[in-house]
């Protein structure tokens, strides 16, 4: 594990922080346009991507850690109350290997200010990570997923309907498809009112095939909108291969027809993605309009729930008792686990020496029994009563009828 980014780590071990952070970064873009840019999209992007992680501060890269590590304890104490703890009501959809996704993406945003001045996401049925990544409570958020009174959104929403708009997180959404031509909503809204802010759009590979993610690349080039849309690409649609839907290797390339940039990173690497994220941000906040973003990645655990794993050990394998067959091979996973997003970010900021194996090794220790603590919080938080079942569904107090002002 500890030599996997040998290549990566190597140099930055003989020379100094700053210089090794660049060499790093110049052979990482170097990788990356190599493995990522196809036909146009090349010429769109090569150079564009900038080496934005250079100028974060050590406090800001730790944070990314901390949040990959966050992600991953949190989802996979839950996947372990799945499998041990007969009472937790809640039902999830892990996403556990796609951390760095979420992480270096919203590292890019402003996650403050609420719905008028924060950067808004919108998630999708597998939101944990987006959620965490945006800034919002664990504490709440387990006690949501279990459907608790205190819960994040009052014990309503679950997982699969969480939000939380005082940091922009505007839910996750159960329904594949329609997601980002509300998201591209928003974004007109805020070109409307001229506010600086940039909406970000996340969806899956099984998005691509939804007229929603056609209907809304095109609404958002034609109107040049703040809006990224973030493709996940973890291969797979529930037990489907995503070449069974999309006919390119590669989703970004669909970019091309909207005559936007569309750019191809690795996912597995929080910095590939940041830079990718933090390249669009730039551009949408300049009025340049939208960027697709596909982020390579996988998911360890199945599609939903945890079929397949073992109570305290990492992914699951063999058959989905929900699929008519095995979806995808054991080695498949095993080797999408040795390029680990918690393992590259870790060997990343121990060759820049931002931290050292110690204070990561503390760090993690530390992360896990907050989540414990906030899982063990939230089992002792009220239930919900059935008599307020129907409050807050609709605006209490007067509403103005009017159209303007
Ligand atoms: C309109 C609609 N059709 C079908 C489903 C059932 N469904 C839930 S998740 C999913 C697959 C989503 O795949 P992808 O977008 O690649 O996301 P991933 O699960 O891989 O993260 C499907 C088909 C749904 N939720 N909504
Ligand atoms: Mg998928």
């Amino acid at each position: 594990m500890a030599d996997r980014n040998d290549a990566h780590s190597h140099d930055a071990q003989r020379k100094s922080p700053s210089a090794s952070r660049r060499n790093f970064l110049q052979a990482l873009a170097g990788a990356g346009a190599a493995i990522s840019f196809s036909s146009r999209i090349a010429n769109a992007q090569q150079g564009e991507i900038g080496y934005w992680a250079k100028d974060l501060s050590d406090a800001q890269l730790t944070n990314m850690f901390s949040t990959i590590l966050k992600i991953r304890w949190y989802e996979r104490t839950l996947v372990d109350k799945m499998l041990t703890d007969s009472n937790y009501r809640g039902y999830n959809h892990f996403y556990v290997g796609q951390e760095a996704v979420a992480t270096g993406v919203c590292a890019a945003l402003k996650n403050t200010g609420g719905v008028m001045e924060a950067d808004l996401i919108y998630s999708t049925h597998r939101p944990s990570g987006h959620a965490i990544a945006k800034g919002a409570d664990i504490k709440k958020m387990a006690a949501e997923y279990d459907f608790r009174a205190t819960g994040l959104n009052k014990g309503y929403a679950g997982e699969m309907h969480i939000s939380d708009k005082s940091i922009g997180f505007m839910g996750a959404d159960g329904m594949i498809g329609p997601g980002p031509v509300i998201a591209t909503g928003s974004a007109f809204a805020i070109r409307a009112r001229g506010s600086k802010q940039v909406v970000v759009n996340f969806g899956g590979d099984g998005t691509y095939a939804t007229p929603h993610f056609h209907s809304a690349m095109n609404n958002a080039a034609l109107l040049k909108l703040p809006f990224i849309y973030v493709i996940e690409n973890n291969l797979y649609h529930q037990y489907a291969h995503y070449s069974w839907s999309c006919p390119m290797k590669d989703i970004a390339e669909a970019a091309g027809t909207y005559g936007i940039p569309g750019v191809v990173v690795d996912g597995q690497d929080v910095m590939q993605v940041y830079n990718a994220a933090k390249t669009a941000v730039e551009r949408a906040r300049a009025g340049q309009g939208p960027t697709l973003i596909e982020a390579k990645t996988y998911r360890y655990y199945n599609h939903w729930g945890a079929p397949g794993a073992k109570p305290g050990e990492l992914g699951a394998f063999g058959y989905d008792p929900l699929a008519i067959s095995s979806f995808r091979p054991e080695r498949e996973v095993r080797e999408w686990m040795t390029r680990d997003p918690v393992d590259i970010c870790r060997n990343t900021l121990i060759g820049w020496k931002v931290i050292d194996a110690t204070k990561a090794t503390a760090m993690e220790a530390a992360i896990k029994q907050e989540v414990l603590d906030a899982v063990a919080w939230a089992d002792k938080q009220p239930f919900c009563k059935p008599e307020d079942g129907l409050k807050n569904v609709f605006v209490e107090g007067s509403v103005a009828a009017r159209q303007f002002g």
